[in-house]
Formats: C-alpha cells, structure tokens, sequence
C-alpha cells in the first residue's frame, strides 16, 4: 500500500493533512507524509480546563458502565486493527506482524479493563475497636496525562487510557512529535466508540499535537494529577520532579537495559531464537528490547558463533514486505547515535558483527543488527541505546552473572535460560535479577498485558498495564464507621471529657 492509501484507510482527508506545522515522514523512506496543525500551548488552559469539566461528570458514571465506553473502543479497534497495524508500520517502521501486535495489545488491555470495571475492590480490614468497620475504597482521581514514545506509539497510550477511564478519569495525550499520525487515528477510532456511547462528557479523551512546551504544560498542572511518561531516563528526569514538586503522582517508564543470563544447561535452539527476536525485533527499539547477553564461557563461543550466523540471514528492508524481519531505525539520528555506540565499544575493547548500513535497502535508516563481543561490563554497555546492538559478556558463576546483570542504571526486564531448577527460581528470588520482569526460558520482550508493566532504579518505578497497575489511577480512601453508642479511641487512648 501507498503512503496516502496507508493514511486514507484511516480515515484521514487531505485537508487534515497539510498546512501545518509538524512535519511528519516516514522512516520506511523518509518521504514527507503530513504537515500537522499543532495544539498552541496558549489552548492547554483550556484543554486541562475539559478535562477536569469531564470529570466531574465521569467520576459519578457506575464503573461498569464507564467499562461500556472501553468495551466499544475493543470493538472499533479489532474492526480498524489492520488499518491501524499499518499506519503504525508507516510512522514508526515496524514490520507487518509487529504494527498488528501492538493494535492486538489495544484490544487486549481493553478486554482487560472492561473486566476490571467489574471488579475496583477495596478490602474489608479488622478494626481493633468494638462496634466499628473498617474498609478501603477506591475513587477516580482527575485527568491522566499520557506522555507516549514514538516506539510503541499506540499502545502505551491504550494502556494508559483503558485503566483510566474505567477508573473514572479523562485522559489528556501527548504522543512523540515523531508519531502525531497514528494518535489521530486512534483518536478517530475513540470517537466511533464515544459516539455510539452516547452521554460521554466533552473533553473525556483529548490528545494535543507539538512539542515539549505542550508536556510541560501538563506536567506542571495541578489539574492534571497523575502524569504517566514512557521515554527515555532522560526525559524522566525532567518530569519526575515536576510532578513531585507539585504532590503529583508520576507513572514512569523509562529506559530499559535488560540482559538474559544464558547457562550451561540452556536450551540452546530456542535461547537463539529468544534471542533474535528480542535483541532484533523492532530494530532493536522497545524498551524491552534485548542489550546484553551473559553467557556461560563453556558455551559462549559457540552461542556467538551461531548469532552471528543467525544475524546473516535475516531479511532487513521495507517493513511492508512479507518476509521482512528487521524494518528501519526512527531516523538518521538513531543510526548516528549506532554508530557512535559501537565506536565507543571498538575503543573500549569491543569486537562488533555487523552493525553497518543495510546493503540493498535506501531511503530509511536501514543497519544491520550488530553483535559485540565485549571484554566486560563496559560504560558504554551500561547505557542504553535504541538500536539493535547486541553486547556478549562471559561468566563463570551464577551470582557473578547475576552480579552483572543487576550492575546497570537500568531495571525493567531480564532473563535467564536454563534448566536447572535452582538457576531459575534463584534468578526469580530476593537475591536474583533486580528488575521489574524476570522470566525464565522467554526473552525480556514482548510482555502480556496481563502482568504489570514496569521496572525499577531508572526505569522509573512505574506500573502499568494488567495486575493491580489500575490502583496507580485511583485514589484510595480508608473508611472507618462507628455502629456503636460508644467513641472507643485507638492505641488505648484515654481523652475523657
Ligand atoms: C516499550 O517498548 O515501550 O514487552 C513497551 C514488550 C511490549 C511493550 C514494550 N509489550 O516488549
């Protein structure tokens, strides 16, 4: 499909498309493919003010029936999923199966929450006084702020928003400046979903297109109480103590340098497998993606050697084309920064596979994805990069190879592949990897939307997605009620009068 098929799917007219200012290309070929009008920061008053009209109304919709609302956006998603799958393809690069993936992570986070609209429990907790109970409820808490990546450009938006709104909040959404396209087009699918809701409040769902003076107008609002950012350590270091500064909640995810610890026993077909997909997929640009591989020395010069074999035959091209594995980095800049990163690791030591300009393949930012042998853990490995650079250190113990794998900034998701019980469960113990995921015998990517999404040290903290990650939306409130004729005061304390 062309460019301007690929955007008309979506519903897009020619008009939307031109005469703005954010200029938008594609990095399949760098072909200019729309100029956006951008949200003025003198409208974020007003966009903060909606949201908070909203939800003074929304707070007091039953749950299940704010449930309703995301039930219907499940539904227009999985009848827009291939439209959607490809403009995700178009704006971010990712191949076919990867842009459809992650509309599929859309409709599963929403099944997700419709059930969970059902089921916002608080506990019933024992008082310690005769005559009183004592509960927690769970209420909304106000309008949610998105601040989402180019790399998942939908999806973490949809994480965000389902738990949201049946949590009862608005949701105001910054996407990346390099992906507007597909955020419009999401918001198009939401509005098929609020018009067949019907008595949604104005300013439920918003998104505003532009730059960082649109963030910071969220994040430094107090209208806006919780500000969930995906983006590098960087960024969130710049909203974290904004949001805190004002007693805001932050929900962070940040970078990621996730390792897998690959043991003697492992099975060696599938941890290749593993391995490809996760250092590989998506040119190396999830958060999650595979960075650093630990392995055994009785096994680490053949696991290499049949990595870089692997690595040889993937097909890397236009991400539209069957067959295709490997689509382009973002950008130009993202490959500049590749290259830098392996010129760093060359000096640091550092022997590197690959990792040059695809052959065959121009217009988009096309590498071939690099392994690096490295003599150990390195700055540079220590830092993330968002690029398929694959770094291969040795050990001899598994508490070193732990040891390594905890000793980075970074900690949202790791692995080991073994088949020693003992391996396994002391890499899953309090002793083990030190990251918000950790799995056996499965690469760090490519995480359900069941389990809570998120990791520790810099990666921010932040949970999102399945699990109990909806309690970062709400606001709990602890009840205690006096049935008695009696005013028993806790710890004992006498105060008569
Ligand atoms: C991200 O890269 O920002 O676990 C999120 C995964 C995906 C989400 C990645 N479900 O790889």
């Amino acid at each position: 499909m062309s460019h301007q098929e690929t955007l008309a799917a979506c519903g897009f007219a020619e008009a939307e498309l031109t005469g703005g200012s954010l200029v938008v290309t594609s990095p399949i070929d760098g072909a200019e493919v729309a100029r956006l009008a951008e949200t003025a920061p003198g409208d974020m008053a007003g966009i903060i003010a909606d949201a908070q009209a909203a939800f003074r109304q929304w707070r007091e919709v039953p749950a299940p029936r704010r449930g309703e609302l995301v039930r219907l956006l499940g539904e227009e998603l999985r009848a827009a999923k291939d439209a959607l799958g490809a403009l995700v393809t178009l704006e971010a690069g990712k191949i076919t199966s990867e842009g459809l993936g992650e509309v599929q992570e859309m409709i599963d986070i929403c099944d997700f929450a419709v059930g969970l609209s059902r089921q916002l429990y608080g506990l019933t907790i024992a008082s310690e006084r005769p005559g009183h109970r004592m509960m927690e409820t769970w209420h909304p808490m106000g309008p949610c702020g998105v601040i989402s990546a180019f790399n998942f450009p939908v999806a973490v938006w949809s994480w965000n928003a389902a738990l949201a709104l049946v949590c009862g909040n608005p949701v105001i959404w910054k996407p990346s400046e390099k992906t507007p396209l597909t955020a419009l087009a999401t918001m198009k699918i939401m509005q098929r979903a609020l018009d067949r809701f019907g008595d949604a409040p104005k300013g439920l769902v918003q998104v505003i297109i532009g730059g960082p003076a649109l963030g910071e107008a969220l994040v430094t609002s107090r209208d806006v109480p919780i500000i969930s950012a995906t983006g590098s350590t960087r960024m969130g270091r710049i909203v974290g103590p904004k949001v805190a500064e004002r007693f805001g909640r932050s929900i962070l995810e940040l970078g990621g340098n996730n390792a897998m610890i690959v043991a003697p026993s492992a099975d060696l077909d599938m941890a290749v497998r593993a391995i490809v997909f996760s250092a590989v997929g998506t040119c190396g640009q999830r958060c999650t993606s595979l960075r650093r591989l630990i392995v055994h020395e009785s096994i680490r010069k053949d696991l290499v050697a049949r990595l870089v074999k692997a690595y040889g035959s993937l097909p890397i091209g236009d991400p539209r084309q069957p067959g295709t594995l490997i689509g382009p980095l973002v950008d130009g800049p993202a490959r500049d920064r590749m290259q830098a990163m392996l010129d760093r690791a060359r000096a640091e030591g550092g022997t590197v596979h690959g990792g040059e300009t695809a052959p065959g393949v121009t217009g988009g930012a096309y590498v071939t994805p690099a392994i690096v042998e490295m003599p150990g853990q390195t700055d540079t490995v220590r830092e993330e990069t968002f690029a398929p650079i694959l770094y291969v250190m040795g050990y001899e113990d598994l508490t070193e190879a732990i040891a390594m794998q905890n000793d980075v900034p970074q900690g949202l998701s790791s692995c080991i592949f073994t088949l020693n019980l003992r391996e396994a469960e002391t890499f899953l113990s309090a002793v083990g990897s030190d990251c918000g995921i950790a799995n056996v015998n499965i690469g760090p990517s490519g995480a359900e939307i069941g389990g809570a999404f998120g990791g520790e040290k810099e990666t921010g903290g932040g949970r999102e997605s399945g699990s109990d990650a909806w309690k970062g939306y709400m606001r709990r409130q602890t009840n205690t009620v006096n049935y008695s004729a009696q005013l028993p005061l806790a710890q004992g304390v006498r105060f008569d009068i």
